[in-house]
């Protein structure tokens, strides 16, 4: 209760103020940083997009087991618990101290978590064995006295915690900021959706993800909160002169608005990591052009808010594709955890060498003497979106009625598009889909096919051809360290 106590106390204050000052998720974020790259893909591989949330109920559960052995040494021996506390006030500061964002303010909320920690611990335990500490109170006067204060130290830790995960304060500002802002119509729209793009084939992945259902995967333990109005983009390194943005400066840009396929390289072959958006942003290249690039420049080093950073090849931010500074996710602000206000989306690279959100800086420099976020923990410097495609229905596993059975799904090669789409049952010979019209050659694709199957197990596998003539690879690679590869192969029951 002592420890709740500080840490609610800490929270709140980071609540109301600015969610960037969490102790808690300071703590987290360095965890994030400092784990073995085995550690962390076994906690996604058992957690998967609910990570976060397990590793805040380890911290809880951990801090909470610490906790209760300083209570039993304080009553053994006096301050002895109290100097556990105060270990936690260091282990917090130290993490705070490691983060990006680090301000004054948040080197005070570890301390005070501590401070306001030893002296409910204190009073807690004089309650227990009031003569002499080390003795045992016994059922008396004494006892209750401690479990009232107990009782309502309790209540003010559920009440303050409540009122923590529900109330982000520093973040309903921003969040009213987002919701009153109004976005520039692009100078260029996006191309219309041709006719016979979608399907409508029920179970297929929507042809443009809704914001809602857009997967979402960030180092980031609690979503940056950056405002607007204060938010700047700062170009520097190998450039001629320095360049720094405000919003407003971006939004009177002539901006443009495309439909772009994002995927992390953490999806398996027939994953979910991967969605279609309509992008309103601004084009990188313009930005750059400004700015200059010394001509040994070969990487633009992309970093967020949080210190998260990616490593994207020049010449993908500098030739005709349309990577973008984007504001917009589909008719609106970019939600939160998103990258509200501004990210990158670059058509044909992984989310994790490209999409960087809560963007502040473009560092212009070179793969020889910088590193971004994920390459020293096992992932390659370069990841260009591999060929794939996806059976959506039917399902895995599924059983369906004898008779022709309605394969369909999506096929994505970013940059160059999807050119075929085939299937192939039981190992037998690849069979032509019906490819419907792509959005553009920077979206997925969908397919379908209409297939007599004889009653039994069947093994239904789909491949993609892209329009250069590429196929997708058949050999079964996991995502490390440069995204997977293989055929995605479900099984279907067809009944008799
Ligand atoms: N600031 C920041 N940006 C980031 C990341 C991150 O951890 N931090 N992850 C990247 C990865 S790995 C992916 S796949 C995409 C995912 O974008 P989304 O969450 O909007 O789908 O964001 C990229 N941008
Ligand atoms: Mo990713």
């Amino acid at each position: 209760m002592a420890a709740g106590t500080g840490l609610v106390a800490s929270e709140l204050i980071a609540g109301f103020v600015s969610p960037s000052l969490s102790t808690m998720t300071a703590l987290g974020g360095a965890v994030i940083d400092a784990v073995p790259p085995g550690v962390k893909d076994w906690a996604v591989s058992l957690f998967g997009t609910a990570d976060k949330l397990a590793l805040l109920a380890g911290m809880a559960l951990g801090i909470a087991a610490l906790a209760a052995a300083a209570g039993v040494l304080e009553l053994r021996r006096r301050f002895a618990g109290a100097a556990v506390f105060a270990v936690f006030g260091v282990v917090g500061l130290t993490a705070v101290l490691t983060r990006a964002q680090v301000t004054a303010a948040a080197v005070v909320l570890p301390l005070l978590a501590a401070g306001i920690g030893i002296a409910v611990l204190l009073k807690l335990v004089r309650r227990l064995a009031p003569a002499d500490v080390g003795g045992d109170a016994g059922p008396g006067p004494a006892r209750r006295g401690f479990f009232q204060l107990l009782g309502g130290t309790a209540a003010g830790v559920l009440v303050g915690g409540a009122v923590v995960t529900v109330w982000r304060g520093g973040a309903a500002g921003v969040n009213e900021v987002r919701r009153t802002l109004r976005l520039p119509v692009p100078r260029s729209a996006a191309p219309p959706i041709p006719a016979g793009a979608d399907i409508r084939l029920a179970g297929v992945g929507p042809l443009v993800t809704p914001n809602p259902d857009f997967y979402r995967i960030d180092t980031a333990l609690s979503v940056p909160v950056l405002d607007s109005r204060e938010w700047r983009l700062k170009v520097t390194g190998l450039v001629e002169r320095e360049v720094e943005l405000t919003f407003e400066d971006l939004l009177a840009k002539p901006l443009i608005e495309r439909h772009v396929t994002i995927a992390c390289v953490s999806n398996e072959v027939g994953g979910d990591l991967i969605g279609n958006a309509r992008w309103l942003g601004w084009p990188v290249r313009e930005l750059l052009a400004m700015a200059g690039p010394k001509p040994d420049a070969d990487m633009v080093l992309s970093r967020s808010s949080d210190g998260f950073t990616a490593s994207t090849p020049l010449e993908v931010l500098t030739d005709n594709r349309d990577a973008l500074l984007a504001v917009g996710m589909n008719g609106e602000p970019l939600p939160l955890e998103h990258g509200f206000p501004v990210r990158m989306i670059v058509p044909g690279l992984y989310g994790y060498v490209s999409a960087t959100k809560w963007l502040t800086e473009l560092k212009v420099t070179k793969f020889a003497d910088d590193v971004a976020y994920w390459t020293p923990r096992g992932w390659s410097e370069r990841g260009p979106i591999k060929i794939s495609s996806r059976v959506d229905v039917p399902r895995n596993g599924a059983s369906v009625p004898a008779g022709a059975v309605v394969f369909g799904g999506v096929a994505w090669a970013q940059h160059t598009g999807i050119g075929k789409v085939e299937l192939r049952v039981d190992g037998g010979s690849w069979q032509p889909a019906r490819l419907a019209p792509g959005i553009s050659v920077d979206t997925w694709y969908q397919w379908q096919l209409g297939l007599d199957l004889q009653p039994g197990q069947h093994e239904v596998q789909v491949r993609a051809t892209d329009l250069k003539g590429t196929e997708q690879a058949e050999e079964h690679r996991s995502v490390a360290p440069d995204g997977a590869t293989g055929f995605h192969t479900i099984r279907v029951d067809v009944k008799t």
